[in-house]
């Protein structure tokens, strides 16, 4: 059904549900055949849930037009009604060639089951500088939602009614996933008149315990812990851990203070207008109060240093829309932890002089991988222990050490040392991926075409990153000449371990010279074509951890210096 099912709940307004009834759904089904398909992206699953379920309420489907260019422009929908996100269903360009207006699209998961039907409203071509500026006030593309929005969605926008057949199946914390309509049915049935929610993409500790607390007895009510176990920012904690960490808290809460839920959200980092967002999202779960604290849904900083929004931005944005909103905010300053008096306290009603103490996202990630303590007053210990479990300090963490260089610069003589060495000491497994190696097992279809050399460099910066995320040693050697999709190994290996990047930058001169292979002698006649440094590119890299030259030295001697750098960063304890 797309028509808006007014729920009898204490709160929360108007609640919609998109699930068709089963005589539809079944008629949608015989249909579909003739439908074209669209595969939706792991963000537009999360969207679509939330569609589905009610959470975006007064939503009936992804944005039209008018809707859509109303919601960046004044963030309110084309009736005036307060909305501050597009939610959009962006296509690829070749799949909206083939779509017109009034066309009916299977919506379908990343197995091909269909999880709803979409009838093509409105087709256009967004402009995204325009949508980056309203949205997020910045084109910046250091901003992971202009990023997303430039870099990954799709350039033609579809919009119109959502007709549901089933929400997306999770697997894991099942009893945690509640819908808008199962929270309404559960405070109801606790008498919750009251309920304040808290929302966060981040393990909780004290001071999160402290507030939300606080907030309880402020607003004379419940308490709603929700955290976002979407899409949130990259490099966030996983939420599998985070669940396992909340859960771990709230036996430390008094009993029957609140209640966890789960939110299949995809963040986009919005602040302001992201904190809105958030607040509208749970009036629809049936909560009358939303806390707002310090850079609500901020991304951080660009690289210059500036932060994208002011601390408190989104809580200003949030009082001139208390009006339309529904929803009361509850706003917070930063808790921070006084010694003296063994509690936390919110930053602006701590006397001057008195000593605070408080644990940042940086130096907590850096305690983890170094091993070192987490003290009780920051966190429960049995969160810590959560913490631990998926966070292995560096001296037992996975790693890659990723060679390049020229072809004869002694990268896979080296690679080999370092293997052994390795090895020698023990404790990791050690897969040696060398050029030539790779190029008979994993590649053998592939030429030297820039295209075809990237390919290799992301098939190996694969295989490295699972057997880094298993807590092994991939060492890498093949020539990866080009920046790029180097430094996209970096950024898919660093996810789950180590990456340090090698530069074996032995003088061309010395590589031609050596000419092992015969290769050079062969690529200088021009039998060989497309020969790096010959006849072919090698972009030098400038973010290597280590440069060596093997002109000079021997092999042991480079393999030492790589040996002494992983025991300097952490990797290996020293001898
Ligand atoms: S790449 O660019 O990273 O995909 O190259 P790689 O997989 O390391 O393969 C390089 C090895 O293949 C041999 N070879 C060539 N190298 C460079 N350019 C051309 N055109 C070429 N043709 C064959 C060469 O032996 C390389 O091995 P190494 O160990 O680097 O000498």
């Amino acid at each position: 059904m797309t028509t808006a099912t007014d729920m009898i709940a204490p709160h929360g307004g108007v609640l919609v549900d998109l699930i068709v009834d089963p005589d539809r759904a079944e008629s949608l089904k015989q249909a579909s055949r003739d439908f074209p398909s669209w595969d939706l992206t792991e963000r537009q699953i999360c969207d679509l849930e939330l569609l589905m379920n009610g959470a975006f309420s007064p939503l009936t489907g992804f944005l039209r037009r008018d809707d859509y260019e109303s919601v960046c422009a004044r963030m309110r929908l084309a009736d005036g009604t307060l909305w501050p996100m597009p939610i959009t269903l962006d296509v690829s360009d070749e799949f909206a060639q083939s779509i017109s207006e009034g066309d009916q699209v299977a919506l379908r998961d990343a197995e091909g089951v269909m999880l709803a039907v979409l009838t093509v409203e409105d087709k256009w071509q967004p402009d995204k500088m325009a949508e980056a500026q309203g949205v997020f006030g910045t084109t910046n593309t250091e901003h992971p939602g202009v990023d997303y929005l430039m870099n990954q969605a799709g350039n033609t926008y579809l919009g119109g009614r959502i007709e549901g057949l089933s929400l997306p199946v999770h697997y894991d914390f099942k009893g945690l996933r509640l819908t808008p309509m199962e929270t309404r049915e559960l405070f109801q049935a606790a008498g919750w008149s009251r309920v304040v929610a808290f929302q966060t993409r981040n393990p909780m500790h004290r001071a999160h315990q402290e507030l939300t607390l606080r907030a309880a007895e402020e607003v004379a009510g419940h308490l709603l812990i929700q955290p976002v176990v979407g899409m949130t920012k990259p490099g966030d904690v996983d939420h599998f851990t985070r669940v396992r960490c909340y859960q771990a808290l709230l036996d430390n809460y008094p009993a029957g203070v609140g209640q966890l839920a789960l939110l299949n959200l995809a963040m986009r980092m919005g602040g302001p207008r992201e904190a809105v967002w958030h607040a509208i999202i749970r009036k629809n779960h049936g909560c009358t109060h939303f806390i707002v604290g310090r850079d609500h849904a901020g991304p951080g900083s660009d690289s210059q240093g500036n932060p994208f929004y002011g601390p408190y931005d989104a809580q200003e944005l949030m009082r001139e829309c208390a009006d339309d909103l529904g929803v009361e905010m509850v706003p917070f300053r930063l808790m921070v932890y006084v010694p003296d008096k063994h509690a936390y306290m919110p930053v602006d009603e701590v006397p001057e002089g008195t000593e605070t103490k408080s644990i940042s996202g940086t130096e907590l990630r850096e305690r983890l991988l170094n091993g070192d303590d987490l003290p009780d007053w920051f966190t429960f210990p049995t969160v810590a222990s959560e913490l631990r479990r998926s966070h292995r300090p560096r001296a037992t963490q996975g790693f890659t050490v990723f060679f390049t260089g020229l072809s004869g610069s002694g990268k896979s003589t080296v690679a080999n040392v370092l293997r052994v060495k390795l090895l020698e000491r023990g404790g990791r497994s050690v897969t040696l991926l060398d050029g030539d190696l790779v190029r008979r097992n994993l590649s053998s279809e592939l030429g030297f075409s820039k295209e075809h050399r990237n390919l290799n460099i992301q098939r190996i910066g694969f295989v490295a990153s699972e057997i880094t995320k298993g807590g092994g040693v991939a060492v890498c050697a093949p020539i990866a000449p080009y920046d790029s999709v180097r430094q996209e190994n970096r950024r898919l290996i660093n996810e789950v371990g180590g990456y340090i990047l090698v530069h074996i930058a032995t003088p061309l001169e010395v590589c031609e010279q050596r000419d092992r292979k015969g290769l050079y002698a062969k690529a200088r006649a021009g039998i060989i074509k497309e020969f790096t440094g010959i006849s072919d590119p090698y972009e030098e890299p400038e973010d290597a951890d280590l440069r060596i030259d093997t002109a000079d030295i021997t092999p042991e001697e480079a393999a030492d210096q790589i040996m002494a750098h992983l025991v300097a960063e952490g990797y290996l304890t020293e001898n």
